[in-house]
């Protein structure tokens, strides 16, 4: 059995993209219409360009299902692009004059070419679209343990929200997100971000913002202490700065724990007896400043992972830059693109956390097949609810 793991495949304006996932066990119902409706949410959001007009994003499984159902070998997810054109020379012209902030400069020397198209065509975040899939596959199999992942925008530019989403009013939170164009559970908050978004249109300039991903119902203990390795915290900043135009990660309370005291920043534990049939064994937190790890291993409490978008490099009004046949000073090349993709990047976030957090989930309990993997995660917690009545342990 192999860790659960995926790769993606396809360029921005080629024949498809493809997600092949690896690792999931046996007997999972992937639910295709939940996959499918995560792919619209992707494309959402105030802000965003032309593409999302043409494109309508839906995964085609090839391999991996019977009937809707995995048998355990590799999952394979085709996303089409109708914009479709990589092939005729007229319809992608080379593009010389690299866009500061894009992968085109490095990209263009690294492959020893002056035409940046033969980059940003992989470098671009449609890529994204094929990692969603992934991550909702994964999320089917999170549900089948009452695990579930919400992302939304904490801020647009410096138009920010305050609000916690919590486990007990997720249903209100998932509906405040959805109404809101920015995909930020705040109506308020929401018409000041699209304000700052037509103000940067105006400006014929981007924007970027914070967004944010709790995962409610995860027992303790997911995750390393003994291999850096395998630390949770540490592999979810790996895949969140993974994402395209992504510049810094937090979890919890983040770069703030430095200008605080101990006794400011760790959260006090205490024993509810009445919770020790949930996923958190009745350890309790009324703060969560960890942001749901410490040690690199789960607390019971949500994870909360937080990450910085920076404005989307392809500006209207250009930017300095150099045109790499001639030499010559010139304005950065202008493609057609967003001038905010910070609502389509809290879906991101919310499906590389949720891979993560699978990812995790199998290596603690393996197993072919669900029914193995679910005989795990029962005999672990009821192991770990024994250790305080002395019944197991040391
Ligand atoms: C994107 C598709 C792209 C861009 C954007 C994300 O479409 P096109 O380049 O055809 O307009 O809108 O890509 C970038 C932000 C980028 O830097 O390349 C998508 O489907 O998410």
């Amino acid at each position: 059995m192999a860790n659960l793991d995926y790769i993606t495949a396809g360029e921005s304006h080629g024949p498809a993209l493809l997600a092949i996932v690896s690792g999931l066990p046996a007997g999972l119902t992937v639910d295709m219409e939940f996959v499918n409706a995560e792919l619209r949410r992707r494309q959402g959001g105030f802000g965003r360009g032309g593409r999302q007009r043409i494109e309508t994003d839906t995964a085609e499984p090839l391999t991996g299902l019977k009937q809707g159902v995995t048998l355990g070998s590799p999952l394979t997810f085709k996303i089409a692009n109708k914009d479709n054109r990589l092939d005729d020379p007229t319809k992608t012209p080379p593009l010389r004059t690299p866009r500061p902030g894009h992968a085109d400069l490095a990209g263009s020397i690294k492959y020893l070419t002056t035409d940046c198209r033969d980059v940003l065509e992989r470098a671009s975040a449609r890529e994204t679209a094929a990692r969603v899939a992934a991550g909702a596959a994964a999320s089917c199999l999170l549900a089948k343990f009452g695990i579930t992942a919400f992302g939304f925008v904490r801020s647009v530019h410096q138009v920010r929200t305050d609000v916690v989403p919590s486990e007990a009013k997720l249903a209100e939170f998932v509906a405040s997100r959805d109404a809101s164009e920015t995909f930020c559970p705040d109506a308020a908050a929401t018409e000041r971000q699209k304000d700052m978004i037509r103000q940067a249109g105006m400006e014929k300039s981007t924007v970027g913002g914070l967004v944010e991903c709790h995962v409610f119902g995860l027992p303790p203990g997911i995750g390393s202490c003994m291999d850096w390795r395998d630390r949770l915290d540490a592999r979810l900043a790996y895949s969140v700065m993974g994402i395209q135009a992504f510049k810094a990660v937090e979890i919890g309370l983040g770069v703030e724990t430095a200008s605080r005291f101990g006794h400011e920043v760790h959260d006090p534990i205490r024993f509810d007896a009445s919770q020790a049939g949930t996923h958190n064994l009745g350890f309790v937190r009324d703060s969560n400043n960890a942001g749901g790890t410490e040690g690199g291993m789960t607390n019971g409490s949500p994870l909360v992972v937080r990450g910085t978008m920076k404005p989307i490099s392809t500006l209207l009004r250009g930017m300095p830059s150099v045109n790499l046949a001639t030499g010559q000073a010139a304005s950065s090349d202008y493609e057609r693109s967003d001038i905010s993709a910070v609502s389509a990047a809290s879906v991101v976030i919310q499906h590389v956390v949720a891979f993560e957090v699978a990812r995790a989930m199998r290596v603690k309990f393996g197993g072919d097949s669900m029914g193995e993997m679910q005989m795990q995660v029962a005999g672990y917690l009821q192991a770990a609810r024994g250790l305080r009545l002395g019944g197991a342990g040391t």
